[in-house]
């Protein structure tokens, strides 16, 4: 058998005319069921509902034999024991620093400033902000990170960004877009060893699916 793991949401949607393409077909609706082993019309291929920050983990320790996950989630995770071979070009959004309003990004960098900054991305930011040589407290969050300049809680926040509808619903500004995101193929190493006659044609079918988009 060959397991899958996706997160519900825009990956599975977005992960779903790729595998169309290289012939599999998930014939339970996650939206519709409660299961969380998906069948799909190959006998030998199942898919297994997980958190996205979850996938990398089921990938790694072999859970799931592979799976797909936002570049965000997999810096994040460190991307141990995973082999990366593709690009899915899904789920694409970008890696920002936001403020609000009255808040002078730009001066308070110059300055040379310690700037609050809230963020579910700690690894990014640290990485970002060490980059640019930029003195930050990094207060870590689990959601609702737009909340965190509005209370007084943080000077900034580095979140994601799609539309920037939710920014602007919030009242804050993107001050520093830094990283693009999509989502990538993950393969758990010894499995890619083990099952190679069967995982090397379903990566090629769905690297060709990719390609023609
Ligand atoms: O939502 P849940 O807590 O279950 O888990 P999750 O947020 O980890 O999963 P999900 O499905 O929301 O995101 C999975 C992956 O999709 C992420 O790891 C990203 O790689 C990618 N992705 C693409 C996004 C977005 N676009 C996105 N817009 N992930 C989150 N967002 C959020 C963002 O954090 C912010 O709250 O949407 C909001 C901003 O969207 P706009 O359109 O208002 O700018
Ligand atoms: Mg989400």
């Amino acid at each position: 058998m060959i397991t899958m793991a996706l997160s519900k949401g825009r990956i599975f949607e977005e992960t779903l005319p790729l595998l169309a393409a290289a012939g599999i077909e998930v014939t339970d609706d996650p939206e519709k069921t409660r299961k969380l082993i998906l069948a799909t019309n190959q006998p030998g291929i199942q898919v297994v509902l997980v958190r996205a920050t979850d996938v990398p983990t089921y990938v790694q320790h072999g859970g799931a034999d592979l799976g797909v996950a936002g570049k965000d989630v997999l810096l994040e995770h460190g991307g141990e024991g995973l082999y990366q071979p593709l690009d899915l070009k899904i789920a694409r959004c970008r890696m920002s620093v936001a403020a609000r309003e009255d808040f002078d990004y730009a001066a308070a960098v110059k300055q040379g400033s310690r700037i609050r900054v809230a963020t579910k991305y700690t690894q990014i930011a640290r990485q970002h902000f060490a980059d640019k040589g930029v003195h930050v407290d990094l207060i870590k969050l689990y959601g609702s990170m737009e909340l965190a300049p509005l209370t007084g809680l943080a000077d900034a926040i580095v979140d994601l960004v799609s539309t920037g509808k939710t920014l602007l619903a919030n009242r804050l500004r993107e001050v520093e877009p830094f990283m693009d995101i999509s989502s990538r193929l993950v393969v758990n190493q010894a499995a890619l060893k083990l099952k190679r006659d069967r995982l090397r044609p379903l990566i090629d079918a769905i690297g060709a699916a990719v390609a023609k988009d």
